[in-house]
């Protein structure tokens, strides 16, 4: 019930010899660069695909606002405070972009809300881990909104016009995010015996489950080839992963701190880092509802929209009763 327990619904690649003559001039458009809007003819499982994607992305920013909501009350200053808050404003508009483009694509709303709250769809694993002190603000900015980046950064080319153009902003957004959550990290790693113990261990605990944030390995990703050839995804797991470790351990060693994997060495022949996979059993793990905070976050957001009824009943009977009178004056 609190899982994202819903089956994988990736099918491998469909060839060029099973498309019709409809898929193949879609494919066609996708190859040369082409964007897809909304009231274009696309394939069924282009739409579903999509819909999976920017709904599980759209889900994760709004859950994603309540590890960091959670500590806006014990801000240890009035500027970090309202720091935070407007970080966690932005999360939310982050998801209310995605939500729209979603809408684009004929899912509603209520129906997406109605996903979430079932366990039907999924949103990232990084959001069912606790942040237990301020060091976490640090390390959430640092390497989730760091690794979201990654991720992002070329998904303002994908292929579905309202999605690409979501992520322009959202991407300048999350940039600030980063750099905020990385300034954290430097005050933090720069003070007492006891700050520099708390970034270490922020770092510690954040450090595979962020890994875990690109999915899993593409040998069991199970939409990446489908995904590219519509470039809905434009790299694989493993390539944006390896992309984050080589950016992000000089970040961790300029702050003085460790990246917890006895594994990670930079290598001379590749000029990239080898580095130790993170534990996928415990990724697996959290996505079947067993993450330390799965329960909380999802009961959570189900409060979240019961307690919101009255604000969408009222509007419904206030744009109903503009409606009649627009009525009653034609
Ligand atoms: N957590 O075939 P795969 C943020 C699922 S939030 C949970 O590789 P795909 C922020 C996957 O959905 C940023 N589930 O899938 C907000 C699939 O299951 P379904 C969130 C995961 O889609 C607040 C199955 O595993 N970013 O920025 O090709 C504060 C097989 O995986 C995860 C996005 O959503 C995971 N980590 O690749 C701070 C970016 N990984 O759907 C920051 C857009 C995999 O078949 N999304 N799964 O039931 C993507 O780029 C891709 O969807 C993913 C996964 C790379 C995440």
């Amino acid at each position: 019930m609190y899982a994202q327990q819903i089956k994988s619904t990736g099918k491998g690649v469909q060839s060029l010899a099973d498309m019709t003559p409809e898929e193949r001039a879609f494919q066609e458009r996708i190859d040369r660069g082409e964007k897809i809007e909304p009231k274009e003819w696309m394939p069924d499982g282009y739409r579903k695909n999509l819909i999976r994607q920017i709904g599980q992305h759209a889900h994760s920013e709004i859950v994603g606002q309540l590890p960091e909501g959670n500590w806006i009350t014990r801000a240890p200053t009035l500027e970090r405070k309202a720091n935070l808050l407007a970080k966690v404003q932005d999360e939310a508009g982050h998801g209310l972009y995605l939500y729209c483009a979603a809408e684009t694509l004929g899912v509603s709303r209520d129906e997406l809300f109605e996903m979430l709250h079932s366990g039907k769809m999924k949103y990232s694993s990084i959001f069912n881990y606790p942040t237990l002190t301020w060091a976490d603000m640090g390390a959430v900015g640092w390497l989730v909104d760091g690794a979201a980046i990654m991720n992002q950064v070329p998904l303002q080319r994908t292929s579905f016009g309202p999605y690409a153009r979501a992520m322009v902003r959202i991407c300048k957004e999350e940039s600030f995010h980063q750099r905020q959550g990385f300034q954290i990290m430097m005050v933090m790693a720069q003070g007492s015996v006891d700050q520099i113990r708390m970034a270490q261990d922020a770092l510690n605990r954040f450090w595979g489950p962020a890994l875990m944030m690109f999915g899993p390995s593409d040998k069991d990703s199970v939409h990446s080839a489908q995904s590219m050839a519509w470039k809905i995804k434009m790299n694989t797991n493993d390539e944006l992963r390896q992309k984050f470790v080589d950016e992000t351990v000089p970040q961790a060693e300029y702050l003085g701190l460790k990246v917890p994997d006895e594994n990670l060495k930079l290598n001379e022949e590749t000029g990239h880092y080898d580095f130790s996979q993170p534990d996928w059993d415990e990724f697996y793990d959290v996505l079947n509802g067993n993450g330390p905070c799965n329960h909380e976050r999802l009961e959570a957001r189900k409060d979240a929209w019961a307690e919101g009824a009255w604000v969408r009943d009222a509007m419904m009977a206030h744009s109903e009763k503009k409606a009649a009178r627009k009525q009653a004056a034609e």
